[in-house]
């Protein structure tokens, strides 16, 4: 059994724009994954480059830091256990033309560049913390129980 951890997601401007919101919080919820933290925001252009910095290389760094900050995003933090990963294989592949019917991206997405939301990288250790410091202070975080954690977890 993997301990309890948190991971940061984000719906995209374009999920925020498209009313998806309370769909993937839908999901999420129904897994039994357990809110902890969440704001409505625009990013500014620092916190985008900040947040995408391994990109920032690639051909598609400025379209990337250009959408990302074009409208708001909701950004949240979930906790369970395995969350990191369990979210990740909820979210699917990177292009939604790749991910599998059932995730997030194979369900709600057709484009790369559009691809809905964005959750802490399992395979990078430590991505999902400096994620949430990124985006959160700690009094922005909750601890509290949910009412079904008892028939949750054995
Ligand atoms: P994010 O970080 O947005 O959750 O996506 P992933 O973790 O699944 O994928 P990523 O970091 O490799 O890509 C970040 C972001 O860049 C867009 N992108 C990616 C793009 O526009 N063109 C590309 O060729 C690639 C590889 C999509 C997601």
């Amino acid at each position: 059994m993997s301990d309890r951890e948190r991971t940061f997601v984000m719906v995209k401007p374009d999920g925020v724009q498209r009313g998806l919101i309370g769909e993937i919080v839908s999901r999420f919820e129904d897994r039994g994954l357990k809110l902890v933290g969440a704001k409505f925001a625009q990013l500014d252009r620092e916190l985008a480059e900040r947040h995408y910095a391994e990109h920032e290389d690639k051909p598609f760094f400025e379209d990337l830091v250009g959408f990302i900050t074009a409208a708001p995003v909701f950004a949240m933090v979930w906790e369970g256990q395995d969350a990191v990963r369990q979210i990740r294989s909820m979210i699917g592949a990177t292009d939604p033309a790749e991910a599998a019917p059932g995730t997030i991206r194979g369900d709600l997405g057709l484009d790369l560049g559009r691809n809905v939301i964005h959750g802490s990288d399992h395979e990078d250790p430590g991505a999902n913390e400096r994620e949430i410091g990124l985006f959160f202070d700690d009094d922005e975080l909750t601890d509290y129980e949910r009412i079904d954690e008892t028939w949750l977890y054995e």
